[in-house]
């Protein structure tokens, strides 16, 4: 460990942030996934390596305890053996009052702010991404938004430029290039992700890693879909969103494993249910699983707080053509009276995306 870099650099900006302003905050987009804080660690070091004297901070938007939900960053993070405890975390600092010694913003893998930290426009100074642009903050310096396959594509390009021994560090080079393989699927071309500049960094970096590509890729993409270490209120909040419908609060999860496994885990599965509808407040809880045994499948798992509404919930969607086949659990009595139950979904077409407008249909009618 003593010749890591990267942790040693990270060390020491967590130390800095009580005692010395900050000249440039790094932070990746709210969803948090492996490109956003790859993206922002990396690009926070290149920019701290190209001038000493800047006090330059990565910034992970979520809190420490949600990090172990991303698997993947989880396990991309750990190859290139990185410290967590030396990466600054939301609930690490008090963001209203670390903004005030900050001087500039630099956003990686967005160029929008989140709602939250829209007050803080005026001190954007920075951006480097790959989502479309919506021409904001021109005021911002660097300005590097191109459509590539990964952000960290950009941020290894810039880094062979302001930097170009950083290029052979295996540490930052394996969590660059693993995010890069995993945005773009491999650069597999028939995934439609892969552009030249994304080939062109990830054979730099390449170099720098004593990996096999494809072994790589795999064991992240294997670490994706790895659910052994969540619970049930971790595998509903992994990948969740919240929608208010003409005041009825309803929760739609989307979860990678079949129901019968998800059973297997966790025999009180009902109960857990109504624990997380309890304490989020919620009318109605709809779980999205979606997994490929071997086929692509999907299954649903509806709760709803009122027993009365489930029926004509489940009477409506099947109106709207979702094609659901009711499944019985093993371990799973028969389940709080009428307001939990479970589905094979027939239709693979409904994603999340497709469902929330129905739930909003639903509820105005
Ligand atoms: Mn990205």
């Amino acid at each position: 460990m003593t010749d890591h870099k990267l942790n040693q650099y990270l060390t020491e900006a967590k130390t800095d942030i009580n005692y010395k302003s900050i000249d440039t905050l790094v932070m990746g987009n709210e969803a948090a996934d492996l490109d956003s804080m790859a993206s922002a660690l990396a690009f926070a070091f290149t920019l701290s390596c190209s001038d000493r004297k800047k006090n330059i901070v990565p910034l992970m938007p979520i809190i420490r305890g949600d990090f172990k939900l991303r698997t993947e960053a989880a396990y991309v993070f750990d190859r290139a053996g990185i410290d967590l405890n030396s990466v600054i975390f939301l609930d690490d600092i008090n963001l209203e009052r670390l903004m005030k010694k900050v001087d500039g913003l630099a956003l990686v893998d967005h160029n929008r702010l989140s709602a939250h930290c829209e007050p803080y426009r005026d001190k954007v100074s920075m951006i480097l991404d790959h989502h479309k642009d919506e021409g904001l903050y021109p005021g911002a310096g660097t300005r590097v938004i191109e459509p590539v396959g990964s952000c960290a594509t950009l941020v290894g390009e810039d880094l062979t430029r302001r930097c170009p021994e950083l290029a052979k560090d295996p540490h930052l080079a394996t969590l660059l290039w693993g995010t890069i393989l995993l945005d773009t699927v491999n650069l597999a071309p028939d995934a439609d992700r892969v552009t030249p500049k994304d080939e062109a960094v990830s054979n730099t970096l390449m170099t720098a890693c004593s990996l096999d590509q494809d072994v790589y890729f795999r064991a992240i993409q294997k670490a994706k879909f790895d659910t052994k270490d969540l619970g049930t209120f971790d595998l509903l909040r992994k990948d969740y969103k919240e929608f208010r419908f003409n005041s009825n609060r309803c929760g739609i999860a989307s979860a990678l494993l079949p129901l019968v496994l998800w059973d297997k885990k966790d025999p009180e599965l009902c109960l857990s249910f109504e624990t997380y509808v309890k304490r989020r407040d919620l009318d109605v809880l709809i779980s999205m699983n979606a997994y490929t045994d071997p086929e692509f499948s999907r299954d649903l798992a509806v709760y709803c707080a009122d027993p009365a509404e489930h029926g004509k919930l489940i009477t409506f969607l099947q109106e709207k053509g979702l094609a659901l086949k009711e499944i019985h659990l093993d371990s799973q009595k028969p389940c709080l009276e009428g307001k939990t139950a479970f589905y094979r979904q027939g239709n693979l077409a409904i994603s999340r995306k497709k469902l929330s407008p129905m739930l909003d249909d639903y509820f105005a009618g």
